[in-house]
């Protein structure tokens, strides 16, 4: 069983498509474990994404990431993090499989609706850096 972040990206939250996405989520299975609305300070958003400082996107992605809330979500299932990843599409939405979400719903390379971790370390630290232990929440299985 895996876990990983996603995120809702503001260009999601302000156009009303968290349902949609949510509805894809559960869809495909995955086990929402924790949840929540924040609005990252520029500060924050330098920090979630700083692995992208020298690139040249670096400066306007986090204005765009603190530009208005976002919704974070753990997400929870077999092969989680690979198959979520399949569901948001490529990063240019134009590059993006059909049905995709970013193919359905992005209009921009930077504001592309989602967030979601690439791999198990990433998983690991990004899911670290907005949860602690206590908001991510067990299965029936994992907590009897
Ligand atoms: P990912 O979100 O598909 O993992 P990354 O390469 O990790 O893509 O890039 C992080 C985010 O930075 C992207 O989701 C997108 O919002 C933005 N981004 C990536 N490449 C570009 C670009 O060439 N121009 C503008 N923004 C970009
Ligand atoms: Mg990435």
């Amino acid at each position: 069983m895996e876990r990983t972040l996603s995120i809702i990206k503001p260009d999601g939250v302000s156009r009303g498509l968290i349902g949609d996405v949510i509805k894809r989520f559960e869809g495909a299975g995955f086990r929402i474990a924790a949840m929540k609305m924040i609005y990252l300070s520029k500060k924050e958003a330098e920090g979630f994404y700083a692995v992208h400082r020298e690139r040249p996107f670096f400066q306007s992605l986090t204005d765009f990431m603190s530009s208005g809330p976002i919704l974070i979500m753990v997400l929870e299932g077999e092969d989680v993090i690979q198959h979520n990843r399949e569901l948001m599409g490529a990063t240019n939405y134009k590059e993006a499989k059909p049905g995709t979400i970013r193919a359905d719903f992005a209009t921009d390379i930077e504001k592309n609706i989602v967030h979601g971790s690439d791999a198990p370390e990433t998983a690991a630290t990004e899911i670290a850096y907005f949860f602690n232990s206590l908001e991510i929440v067990g299965s029936i299985e994992q907590n009897p």
